[in-house]
Parts: structure tokens; sequence; C-alpha cells
């Protein structure tokens, strides 16, 4: 098949999905076109059938505005026309779902290029719920070919909030267990190690939404109880806040800040908890990367964590905003190494065996498959 592929190229679950999804189907030979305004963040690497459209958003003196999603819709044009397009898969329904419909719009009717729309989150839950552009995602929703969404959660809030006559198919995240697996720790982890501490993890964007700074509060309060060290590894806009709180609880030489990392497994190998506070979660991407490799999570249980993180088994989950009881659950797996030793076999096994990507890169496949044999 000859899939376009529409994703935001910047730090984030839904553009490492499609990244991730479009390596997958290159790789068992399907041609598979990026189209972005820039390289998205996990495709520095040369594979064949993959293909980079960069979207210019053309500059005049009179356009105040942004206007990326029509410079999109263009391009999806172009592209469409002179790559043959099959499928169209935009990731994340604000605009992309719009400037989707709209190229599909513009292009020969007798043989429409087929969209399907896979909403992560935010553009449902958040983003989507804005006044004004409420209509514009329940309408590209409405004439999306076929919809999906990352958790049994997603699907439900979409179908609350922009009807229940919707299709959407749930088709979860997934992880390259190959990829992501326990390595030989990097000898900056291992002198962070050394020193005998446990050490908790988070990656995020450092969004509000994340709670970065509960990982902090909760380190403070384990501290009370044992060693333990705290790694953050992105950026993003809360974290001067949290380096400041980190200063005013006193636990800064205990916190390491990162910033943006692509060695991911190897640090994630040397986690022993990774951390997931969020407010707002319809999936949790990097709890399932820290699972794969062996990581049990704590986090909230909230949106779609836990569809991914069985409460009691891989991890557990509290309540939004309950530090003393997520800290709690990271002394009790700290202290007794052979209850860790199983919740990192068990995190392991739920990647492997549910969230496989060899399991769920079939399902587009197949989605794909229909919406182009006519499903409407
Ligand atoms: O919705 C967002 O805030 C952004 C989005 C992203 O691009 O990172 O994150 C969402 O999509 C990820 C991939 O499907 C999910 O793992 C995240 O849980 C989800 N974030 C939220 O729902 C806040």
């Amino acid at each position: 098949m000859n899939i376009g592929m529409v994703c935001y190229p910047t730090y984030g679950g839904s553009g490492v999905v499609a990244t991730e999804l479009g390596h997958a189907l290159a790789q068992k030979g399907h041609s598979v076109h990026f189209i972005t305004y820039d390289l998205p963040m996990r495709l520095d690497r040369f594979q064949d059938n993959i293909y980079y459209h960069e979207v210019e958003t053309p500059r005049y003196p009179l356009l105040e505005f942004d206007l990326y999603p029509l410079a999109l819709a263009g391009k999806i044009v172009d592209v469409a026309r002179y790559e043959t397009l099959d499928i169209l898969h935009v990731h994340y329904a604000i605009p992309h779902a719009v400037s989707g419909y709209l190229a599909k719009e513009m292009l020969n009717h007798n043989n429409p290029l087929k969209l399907v729309t896979t909403l992560h989150g935010t553009d449902i839950t958040l983003v989507g719920l804005e006044p004004t552009f409420f209509p514009l995602v329940k309408f590209s929703l409405e004439r999306s070919d076929a919809i999906t969404a990352v958790s049994g959660f997603l699907q439900e809030k979409t179908n609350q909030s922009f009807g229940q006559d919707l299709r959407i198919d749930v088709i979860p995240n997934f992880v390259d267990t190959d990829y992501y697996k326990r390595e030989e720790c990097l000898p900056l982890v291992k002198r962070l190690k050394s020193h005998g501490e446990a050490v908790l993890m988070h990656t995020s964007n450092f969004r509000a939404v994340k709670r970065v700074q509960d990982c902090v509060r909760i380190l403070y309060e384990v501290r009370k109880k044992m060693p333990a060290r705290l790694v953050l590894i992105g950026d993003g806009p809360e974290r001067s806040d949290t380096e400041r709180l980190c200063r005013e609880l006193g636990v800064i030489e205990y916190v390491t800040f990162l910033g943006k990392q692509s060695a991911l497994p190897e640090l994630l190998s040397s986690a022993d908890i990774f951390l997931l506070p969020s407010q707002q979660e319809s999936f949790g991407l990097s709890a399932l990367e820290a699972m794969s490799c062996g990581v049990p999570v704590i986090g909230t249980n909230i949106g779609g964590l836990p569809e991914v993180v069985e409460h009691g088994e891989s991890g557990y989950v509290a309540e939004l905003g309950d530090i003393d009881r997520m800290a709690r659950y990271c002394t009790e797996l700290l202290s007794s190494p052979k209850k860790l030793a199983a919740f990192r076999e068990r995190a392991r096994l739920r990647a492997v065996e549910k969230f496989n990507i060899h399991q769920v890169v079939p399902m587009y496949e197949k989605l794909y498959n229909d919406v182009i044999a006519g499903r409407s």
C-alpha cells in the first residue's frame, strides 16, 4: 500500500506512535510518506520505503496567522496525486483530520483517498472540546473513513463527547519489545547507581498534565524511608518550576535532569520504578516503554493508564495527587527484592503479550484493507 502519514514531528507520544508505525509498515514493504512541517523525532535513521515530504507554510505580511492547516491540505493533495496514496493516516485530530478531509474533497472523487484518523488524547479530552474547535473535530471525525482510539477510555470519551454513532476501533499503542528491552546500563547510569540508591525515573514532555513535580514530592517522601534518586528525562514548560521545587524541598542533589534523550532502553534499564503521576493520560506510552524494559510503573488511575498497568501486578495506580500512597507503593516494592523482581517480570510479560508491535501493526494493516475495500 501507499500510505500517507501525518503527525506532529515534536517530542510526544502521538508522533512516536506514527513514526514507529511508519517504520514497521515500511519494513513490511509498504511505502510510507510522512507529510509534516519537520522531520519527525524518530525518523532520523534511513529506511527503505520511507519518504518525507516537508510542508512549507508560505509567509506574506498580510498573512498574520499561521496557515499550516491549509498548507498541509495542499501538500497532502500533491503527495496523494503523485505518489498515488491509497490511505491517508492522520494522528491527532486537530488540525490533521480537518486538513485530511479538505485534501480528500479536493482530490478525484472517482477514486477517493481514504482517511483514517487516530485519536491520541487531548485532541479529544482538551483541545477538541474548545468551543471553536469542537464542530471542526466532530465534522472531521464524521467524515473520516475510519477512526481509531489508543485506548478503551479514549473510545468511550470520544463517543460521549462527539456522538455515540461514531464507530471507533480501539487499536492500542505498541512497543518494539526487541528494541525496548533490558540493556547494559550506560556509564552515566552506572555512576548514578553506584551510590546504592534506588532509581525512580520519569520521562515526558514536562507539560503541566504530566505533574512532574509530583515525582519530586514522591522522591521526597521515599527518601524519608530509604536512599533513592530521581532521574528525569525530557524537557518542557514545567522544567524550571520542577527545579525550583527540588531546591525548596532540599532534594536537588538527588534529582538528575537529563533533558531530552534518545538512548531510552539503556536509561530505562537502570530504573527500579517508573513514575507517571499524570493528570491526563489516554494511554501512557512512556509507561509501556518502561514496562517493556522490565520496569514496574507507579502512576495515577487516570484515563487509559489502568488499561496498560495492571494494579498490583505490573505496577500500582493511585488517585491523582495521592503522593503518600504512591510513595508507599514505591517503598513497598523497593524494600522487597522478591516482589520487585516479580513485578519486573510481569511488566515485561504484559508488554510482550499485549502491546507487542508484531501484534498491533497488523491491526492497522487490516483496518487499511477494510477501508480500501469499501467499509464506510
Ligand atoms: O494528547 C496529548 O497531550 C499529546 C499526545 C502526544 O502527542 O504525546 O499524548 C497522547 O498520546 C500518546 C500516544 O498515543 C498517549 O500515550 C498519551 O497518553 C496521550 N496524552 C494524554 O492523553 C495527555
